[in-house]
């Protein structure tokens, strides 16, 4: 029942009514959930605002906020005592994320372990990797058959049957914790498998459930927005929209025939996705992943993507969240223009209110141009153009995940250093596919634009890097080479502002696998080639000096070490870019109360000497301790020397 009246809802300050009813009617539990109260107080209006810019303040809108904050408060009597414990401790050390020790991994549940048992006696192995903040790939239950790596999911309350049940998931993400690991969820947002309980009622001809989705008789409003959309997996799934003769309707499906875009502008959606999101984080899960957010709001006459309606909607859930389970993060998957990631981490007046996370696609996709081009310039330059991440946010930095890997170059910022845009994403996809004759990667074409001759590429780190090809051709100094490639454009993901993600495997070298080929699943997807299966023998030699195994995961192990008592590349430390007049270097300084570091990075084949004159001043002199080896180092002749693709972690002595 309603509380408020018509008339004082005419008449009143609607926000504060309605958060006044709300505080009033979760009264009783404030005895044994005291932090309820502030948090709705502190965080009601920022929802308010959030949610009534897409949904209005109508009368008949507070039953829908009554439902959502009902959501909150089942989820909080569902909460189990160590989640709540935990979200108060982080209430109180918000940015904990941010800390030097953080280190992120990510993995197939299935590809990795076998299952979601199994993987349990696999902590060992990430626990001397050092990894405290681990992605499991989605692992909730998808539709049978196709189901585009996890993200087609039929039911958001239960496990994929192959992996576990959802006790099986629960006790894992509690040995996690116990273990000092931080577990990271997928949460898909953006759509549904059509297998999906509300699809299959949509299916049926329910209308409340067809309004879930975008549903349209002919194809005149889908050709209207057709105009401006781009088409994501052009080979697979053209087109935006797909038709079903069994309901005569043409449904949104951005991505694969069998997902189906949630259709957020109704009210139902965003209250029965927030009661899904509740039940998941009451798993235990200590950061959501948000799939494929750019797409969450459609208008026609735009390309449907950034909406300024998706980022209210991410802003509402925030809120939200803060209330229920504060310690849980948001992390954004948007791999779109550079200019456009970081405003889902909240710039220009929206710090703290949207995601704390994002994956840094901009840095990943440069550092990749940057290696095949031996030149630092476009990656320096568009970083420096870009906003910063505000400061209680933080970048995901990876060289590699489970997707291709997309040129996401501005044509802006390429012409900007006297480049044209299209033909460095050529480039790149050339390079990266093998096709010029200086190439040493091993990579496919995913989803070539058939305008532009544009492509994605798919292929693993190591294999992208050369380490392939030269193990087939047994070429020793190509393996050094590769080695050094893979270990300089770590060096960066380990350095720069945020979390470093490593794709499980790429520590050993794991090259493309290719069994994909035989899976009739897996088959049409090149995408599978860098989803290797972790081959344990190849583990095994990680204790084995000479292997390749060895070398790289000393080195990784190193890098760890090195980035845990680098005290600098804490979140809150100041950090710039640092232009030096060579085109390979690759330079940033970060400065903490504790310590200021120097991170050089040599992108070229070529040992390169930097005169120490062209440092900032604090920078020119002699003698420096390099963080990475733990070394003290002696530049007489007031150069610094850095080897083929070198890197230093430079400070005082
Ligand atoms: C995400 O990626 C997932 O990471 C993919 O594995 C899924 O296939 C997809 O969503 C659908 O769920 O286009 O090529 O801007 O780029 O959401 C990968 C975001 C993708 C999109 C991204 C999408």
């Amino acid at each position: 029942p309603l509380n408020i009246s018509r008339k004082e809802w005419k008449r009143g300050d609607r926000r504060e009514l309605m958060k006044r009813d709300l505080m009033e009617r979760y009264k009783p539990h404030y005895r044994r959930h005291p932090y309820l109260k502030k948090r709705i107080e502190k965080n009601f209006d920022d929802f308010w605002r959030f949610y009534t810019s897409i949904y209005g303040d109508g009368y008949e809108q507070q039953r829908w906020i009554i439902r959502i904050f009902n959501s909150i408060l089942q989820g909080l009597l569902d909460r189990k005592k160590d989640m709540l414990q935990l979200d108060q401790e982080r209430e109180k050390n918000q940015l904990w994320f941010q800390s030097e020790e953080i280190v992120g991994g990510v993995l197939y549940v299935d590809l990795f372990a076998g299952d979601l048992k199994k993987l349990r006696e696999k902590i060992p192995y990430l626990k001397e990797l050092g990894i405290n903040f681990l992605h499991l790939m989605p692992l909730l239950r998808p539709r049978d058959g196709l189901n585009d790596g996890g993200y087609a999911v039929q039911n958001y309350r239960d496990v994929d049957r192959r992996l576990g049940t959802y006790d099986d998931l629960r006790k894992l993400s509690r040995v996690l914790h116990n273990e000092g690991i931080n577990l990271v969820l997928d949460f898909v947002m953006n759509h549904t498998a059509k297998e999906h309980g509300w699809a299959q009622a949509a299916m049926s001809g329910h209308t409340r459930y067809q309004r879930f989705y975008h549903m349209f008789d002919d194809r005149t409003i889908p050709d209207m927005y057709e105009n401006h959309l781009i088409e994501v997996f052009p080979d697979f799934a053209p087109g935006n929209f797909s038709y079903y003769p069994q309901i005569d309707k043409w449904v949104w499906t951005t991505f694969y025939e069998f997902q189906w875009d949630l259709n957020y502008a109704n009210p139902d959606v965003f209250h029965a996705m927030f009661d899904e999101m509740v039940h998941l984080v009451n798993t235990g899960t200590d950061c959501l992943r948000l799939d494929a957010v750019p797409y969450l709001w459609k208008k026609l006459g735009t390309h449907c993507q950034n909406q300024e309606e998706a980022h209210h909607l991410l802003r509402a859930y925030r809120a939200l969240l803060k209330i229920l389970s504060p310690g849980v993060l948001f992390m954004a998957e948007a791999i779109v223009a550079p200019q456009e990631i970081v405003r889902y981490l909240g710039v220009d007046g929206f710090e703290g209110k949207e995601c704390d996370l994002a994956y840094n696609a901009t840095l990943m996709s440069h550092l990749w141009h940057a290696l095949a081009s031996e030149n630092t310039h476009l990656i320096r330059t568009s970083l420096s153009k870009l906003p910063r991440a505000p400061r209680n946010t933080s970048w995901v930095n990876y060289i590699r995940c489970h997707d291709d890997i997309g040129w996401g170059i501005s044509d802006e910022f390429a012409a900007d250093v006297h480049q044209n845009g299209h033909h460095t994403r050529m480039f790149c996809t050339d390079f990266y596919t093998g096709k010029l004759a200086n190439s040493y990667a091993e990579g496919y074409a995913f989803q070539r634009d058939y305008y532009s001759g544009e492509a994605r590429v798919s292929g693993t780190t190591a294999s992208l890097a050369g380490l392939q090809k030269a193990m087939v051709e047994a070429e020793d100094l190509g393996i050094d080479d590769s080695i050094r490639r893979i270990m300089l454009l770590k060096n960066v993901i380990f350095s720069w502002k945020g979390i470093p993600l490593i794709y499980l495997g790429d520590e050993i070298g794991q090259t493309n696998d290719y069994t994909y080929l035989s899976n009739p699943l897996k088959l049409r997807d090149n995408r599978w080639v860098h989803r290797p299966r972790m081959l344990w023998d190849k583990v095994d030699l990680r204790d084995m000096p000479g292997t390749i195994e060895h070398r790289l995961f000393s080195e990784f192990r190193k890098m760890v070490d090195a980035r845990k008592r680098t005290p600098a590349i804490h979140g809150a430390s100041k950090d710039r870019l640092v232009i030096l007049d060579i085109d390979s270097i690759f330079c940033f300084e970060r400065c903490s109360k504790h310590q200021d570091t120097l991170f050089l990075s040599n992108f070229s084949r070529e040992p390169v000497h930097v005169p120490t004159g062209m440092l900032p001043e604090k920078w020119q002199k002699r003698h420096f301790r390099d963080l990475y080896s733990d070394r003290v180092l002696d530049f007489s002749f007031n150069e610094i020397v850095l080897e083929p693709y070198g890197f230093y972690w430079l400070t005082g002595t």
